[in-house]
C-alpha cells in the first residue's frame, strides 16, 4: 500500500469505529440493509445530506450517492467509500438527488446493489424506478447497468433468494409490490402485484424479506397510526398471502416520521438494523443508522424490539468509553446533552449534578493487556470526584478520579486499584454534587 492509499485507509476508519448508537457519527445514513458476506456484517445505507439552494429540494430528503461500510465484529466500522452515484448511473436524473433505500444480494459470484431513484425523462415512466450495478467484492467496485429494471415503478428495493435459487423483488409504491425476477437479477419474471392481504390503511414502504426456519418474514414500515413504526407479517410462500403477526419496534420516540430497517442473522445472534435521527434533532430528514439485538420466539413469532443508545457491539477498555450511549442511569442527578449544539457531530456528553447519580455502560471489553490507568475526560466548574466501578454501584471500586476545577474539558488519570479482565459492566459515579460533565472514560 503506497502513502496515498494508506492515507485514504485510515482517514475512512476514523470516526467511524463505533459499538454503540448511532453507528456511524461522521455522516448521516439511513435505510440500512446489513447483509452478511464473507464472515464480515456489510451495511448499505442511504446518505442523507442536506440540500442547499440548487442542489436537491430544501426541507426535503437529499441523497446523491451510497457509501458501504463493513465489520468483522459490530464494533469496528470500516467505511469502504462511494459506491454508487447519481452522476455515474447513466439513466438517473442527477438533479434529483433521489438515490433513496437500497439493498445488496449475493447471486452466482456476483453482489448486485439495487437502489431506487428518478430516471431523466422518458426512461421507464415518470417517478421513481429501481436500478442495478454489479460488482464482484460486496465493497465493489460496482458497475451501474445502463437502464433501469423495466416494469418496476416504486422505491426501496428489496430483493429476496429462495433455497431453490429462485429471486424475488419488492419494492413500494404506497403499497408493497411482489415479483420475481429472472435468474440474471435484472429483469423481472413475473408482472409485479400488490401484497394486498396487508394492513389496508395507512403508506406501507420499505420492504424486508427473509426466510427463518420455513417461514417466510415480510417486515415493512407502516403508519399505524401518525409516523412509522416496523410491522411483520409471515407466509410460508414468498409471494404471499402474508398474515399479519405483529410489531418489530414502536414508532420513534424522538418523533423521527420514517424508520426503515432490516434484520440480519450474524455470529448465531439476530441483529434488528434501523434508523433515528440521533445526529439531526431538529430535522428528521438527516438520520442516523443504529443496530439492536433481536430474538425470536420459540414459535417463530418475533419480540419486539425496544431501541437503545447502548446498540449491540463491545466496547474495548483502551477505546474511549461514550458513557453518554448508557445502558441505564440513575433516577435523578443524571442528564445527557449535545457537547456542541451548533455542531451535533461532535456527540454528547453526560452531566452528573447530584451525589449518587450513576450510569451503568454495559459490555466493555477487559482482554486488553497490561492495564494500569483510566483517563476520565471531563470540566467541572468547582471540581468533583467521579467513581469507576464494575457491575453494580456497590462493585468493585476501580478508581476514583478527582477532576480539578477549571471551565476546560480535560483528562484526569489515575491509577488502577484492580486489574479486571473479561467482559463487564462500568459504573461512573458522581461521589459530590458538585456537577460535572463527562464526555467520555478509557482505560490505559
Ligand atoms: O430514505 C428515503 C425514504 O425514507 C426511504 O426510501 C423510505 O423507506 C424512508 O425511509
Amino acid at each position: 500500500m503506497n502513502f496515498f492509499s494508506l492515507s485514504a485507509a485510515i482517514m475512512l476508519l476514523a470516526g467511524v469505529a463505533k459499538a454503540q448508537n448511532p453507528l456511524i457519527t461522521n455522516q448521516y445514513t439511513a435505510d440500512p440493509t446489513a447483509k452478511v458476506f464473507e464472515g464480515k456484517i456489510y451495511l448499505y445505507p442511504s446518505h442523507d445530506i442536506l440540500a442547499t439552494p440548487g442542489h436537491g429540494r430544501l426541507a426535503w430528503f437529499c441523497m446523491e450517492d451510497y457509501h458501504v461500510f463493513s465489520s468483522p465484529n459490530l464494533t469496528d466500522w470500516t467505511d469502504h467509500g462511494m459506491i454508487v452515484s447519481q452522476t455515474t448511473v447513466p439513466w438517473v436524473d442527477a438533479t434529483t438527488y433521489s438515490m433513496w433505500a437500497p439493498d445488496c444480494v449475493y447471486r452466482n459470484g456476483k453482489y448486485y446493489f439495487y437502489f431506487p431513484s428518478t430516471a431523466s425523462g422518458g426512461v421507464n415512466g415518470k417517478g421513481f424506478t429501481v436500478g442495478v450495478a454489479i460488482a464482484d467484492k460486496p465493497y465493489g467496485p460496482f458497475k451501474p447497468l445502463a437502464e433501469p429494471i423495466k416494469g418496476v415503478h416504486g422505491i426501496d428495493p428489496c430483493v429476496f433468494v429462495d433455497k431453490n435459487g429462485q429471486a424475488y423483488i419488492y419494492y413500494a409504491q404506497g403499497n408493497i409490490y411482489a415479483a420475481k425476477l429472472k435468474d440474471n437479477m435484472t429483469e423481472l419474471a413475473s408482472d409485479p402485484v400488490i401484497l394486498g392481504e396487508l394492513p389496508a390503511q395507512g403508506l406501507k414502504e420499505g420492504p424486508f424479506v427473509f426466510e427463518r426456519k420455513g417461514i417466510y418474514y415480510l417486515t415493512y414500515p407502516h403508519v399505524a397510526n401518525k409516523i412509522e413504526r416496523l410491522e411483520y407479517a409471515t407466509s410460508n410462500n414468498p409471494m404471499g398471502p402474508f398474515k399479519f403477526a405483529g410489531v418489530i419496534m414502536d414508532e420513534s420516540a424522538s418523533g423521527c416520521w420514517t424508520n426503515h430497517h432490516s434484520l440480519v442473522e450474524f455470529k448465531n445472534q439476530w441483529y434488528l438494523f434501523y434508523h433515528d435521527r440521533d445526529l439531526s434533532p431538529k430535522f428528521d430528514k438527516a438520520r442516523s443508522v443504529r443496530a439492536d439485538s433481536l430474538f425470536f420466539n420459540a414459535d417463530g413469532t418475533i419480540r419486539k424490539v425496544i431501541p437503545t443508545l447502548r446498540g449491540a457491539g463491545l466496547t474495548r477498555a483502551n477505546k474511549q468509553i461514550q458513557i453518554d450511549r448508557y445502558s441505564a442511569i440513575s433516577n435523578q442527578g443524571t442528564k445527557v446533552d449535545f457537547i456542541d449544539t451548533a455542531n451535533y457531530m461532535k456527540g454528547w456528553k453526560t452531566t452528573f449534578n447530584q451525589k449518587g447519580a450513576w450510569v451503568r455502560y454495559n459490555a466493555v471489553d477487559f482482554s486488553v493487556k497490561k492495564l494500569k490507568d483510566i483517563d476520565v475526560m471531563a470540566t467541572s466548574a468547582q471540581g468533583t470526584n467521579v467513581e469507576i466501578r464494575l457491575d453494580k454501584p456497590t462493585g468493585p471500586l476501580l478508581a476514583t478520579a478527582k477532576v480539578s476545577k477549571g471551565a476546560n474539558w480535560h483528562t484526569t488519570k489515575t491509577a488502577l486499584l484492580k486489574t479486571p479482565v473479561g467482559k463487564h459492566d462500568l459504573f461512573v459515579i458522581s461521589k459530590d454534587a458538585s456537577p460535572v460533565d463527562i464526555d467520555w472514560v478509557k482505560f490505559n
